[in-house]
């Protein structure tokens, strides 16, 4: 990339943040409680892609701590953080959609929570790299089957599943 480009984006970015940050600050009680839950999720999650990429030298310990902040902020915690009357912050981009699918928001929450019990376990076995690619049925997974699987094959399924409840479940901003 050259100087001019590293800038620029240097500056888009700082833009996205700030607008973030902006959103953010008019949130209160749960609603910032749980978004600062999922901003920390994210944190985890950038905590560790470049060891699942293989671009970073392996550290099972940053993958254990991601898998436990991500733990402490899915399943009932997270479900917790989302009671009905909370929609109406306007710093809140969750849709109505939760409330109405009150158990499929549940069980996406959960399955989140037993993605990182797994990944906590299976910190010790690396990566695989290519041959990490055969993908399970998500359905049929448990903790103790991904506990044996390398953490590059988890990885997707985690984003997998922070991203099918954002497209279901949570408004653009
Ligand atoms: C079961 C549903 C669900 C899962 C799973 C989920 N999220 Fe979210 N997430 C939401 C909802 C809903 C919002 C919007 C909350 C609001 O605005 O009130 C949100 C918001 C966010 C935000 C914006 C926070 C803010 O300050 O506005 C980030 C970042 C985020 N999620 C990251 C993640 C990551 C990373 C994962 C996976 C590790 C994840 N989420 C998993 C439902 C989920
Ligand atoms: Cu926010």
């Amino acid at each position: 990339m050259n100087k001019k480009l590293v800038v620029l984006s240097a500056v888009a970015l700082s833009a996205s943040l700030a607008i973030a940050a902006f959103a953010h600050s008019g949130a209160t009680g749960v609603v910032k409680e749980r978004m600062d839950g999922m901003m920390a999720m994210g944190k985890a999650m950038k905590s560790i892609v470049l060891i699942v990429k293989g671009a970073r030298e392996y550290d099972a310990s940053v993958i254990k701590n991601a898998a436990k902040t991500i733990q402490n902020h899915s399943g009932e915690n997270m479900v917790s953080l989302f009671p009905k009357d909370s929609k109406k912050q306007s710093a809140s981009v969750a849709k109505d959609e939760i409330w109405e699918n009150w158990a499929e928001f549940k069980v996406l929450s959960q399955h989140l929570h037993m993605l990182s019990v797994g990944l906590e376990a299976a910190a010790g076995n690396g990566i695989r790299g290519e041959e990490a690619a055969n993908t399970t049925e998500a359905s049929a997974l448990t903790a103790e089957m991904l506990a044996a699987m390398p953490v590059d094959q988890i990885f997707p399924m985690i984003t997998g599943s922070c991203s099918s409840c954002h497209s279901k479940f949570r408004a653009e901003k």
